[in-house]
């Protein structure tokens, strides 16, 4: 068997004054709680290290490109990449990345137990608006920041088995998870900032912790993968964000959620190997998926 113990580090609000360097403190006492469990690795939240800016409309490019980064690690972040070193525990971690060419993504990253990146993802499913939009009691402007990721979905070697990566709406889609699966991963981590009241749709703010189980569970469930799925929650510069963070099992079990909104650690021993159970048999993809019958899927 391929057993050991993973964690969510689930953070509390990120204040928009609150600097990196704090997050940062507060994420490395995470990754010693998580490591003092026993954990192999530790996932923390999409864009980790700042407030969640979407939700303000800046136009003065030097405004924006403030919330980014250009390198990774960085003086900001070193920390945590020393921290994952010196304790021998791996690490995800969510940011909003620039590169030198000037592109803009919501990206996130796997760290070894060597403080080494493994993998890279940049969200693909962009949530919210391109413009600013008065009526909204706050912006949800992800189509305006960030530029659809380019890196697509795919499986890397990490923890004796094979990962995969991505962020928050991309939980929602079942294309997502699928295409995870066929990749090979074994283990999917995300992050996410889901906001309790979805201003298009109130009739469903008493939905956001249901259907954040109902997408995480279904994608282990329908692909026989784990994953550890982390909010930053909690009542952030005015807006609520739903915690719930949750490892679920590839039976579609959830075995471990947070409890509260603020900084927590949950963990939970996942064993690779219990994939097969539900990959050779219900969902055998190659004994019993039809994907001839699934171009709709893939037409634009
Ligand atoms: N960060 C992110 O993708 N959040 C969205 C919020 C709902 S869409 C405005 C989500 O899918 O959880």
């Amino acid at each position: 068997s391929r057993k050991f113990i993973v964690a969510g580090a689930q953070l509390g609000p990120i204040a928009r004054d609150e600097s990196r360097a704090s997050a940062v403190a507060r994420m490395c006492a995470l990754m010693r709680a998580a490591k003092a469990r026993g954990a192999r690795v530790v996932v923390f939240p999409e864009l980790a290290l700042t407030t969640f800016f979407p939700r303000w409309h800046f136009t003065d490019p030097a405004d924006i490109d403030q919330w980014f980064e250009t390198e990774m690690p960085n003086a900001d972040t070193q920390p945590l990449f020393d921290l994952s070193r010196e304790l021998g525990i791996g690490f995800h971690l969510g940011y909003a990345e620039l590169t030198a060419d000037g592109h803009h993504y919501n990206t996130a990253i796997m760290v070894n137990e060597s403080g080494e990146i493994i993998g890279k993802y940049r969200k693909i499913h962009l949530p919210g608006h391109f413009e600013f939009e008065d009526w909204r009691p706050f912006q949800h402007l992800e189509k305006y920041y960030f530029e659809k990721g380019d890196l697509g979905f795919h499986a890397f070697h990490a923890f004796d088995g094979k990962a995969g990566m991505c962020i928050c709406n991309d939980r929602r889609w079942p294309e997502t998870w699928r295409s995870l699966g066929l990749a090979g991963a074994e283990l999917v981590v995300l992050g996410y900032n889901t906001p309790l009241h979805y201003p298009p749709a109130p009739e469903h703010d008493h939905l956001q912790y249901f259907h954040n189980e109902l997408s995480v569970q279904a994608g282990c469930y329908q692909n026989g993968l784990w994953a550890v799925a982390v909010a930053k929650a909690g009542n952030e510069e005015g807006c609520d964000l739903i915690g719930g963070s949750v490892i679920v099992a590839p039976t579609g079990e959830i075995i471990a959620k947070a409890q509260g909104v603020g900084d927590e650690v949950i963990t939970a021993e996942v064993d690779l190997d219990r994939c097969t159970e539900i990959r050779a048999n219900i969902f055998n993809f190659a004994m019993h998926r039809e994907p001839s019958d699934y171009h709709r899927i893939t037409a634009p």
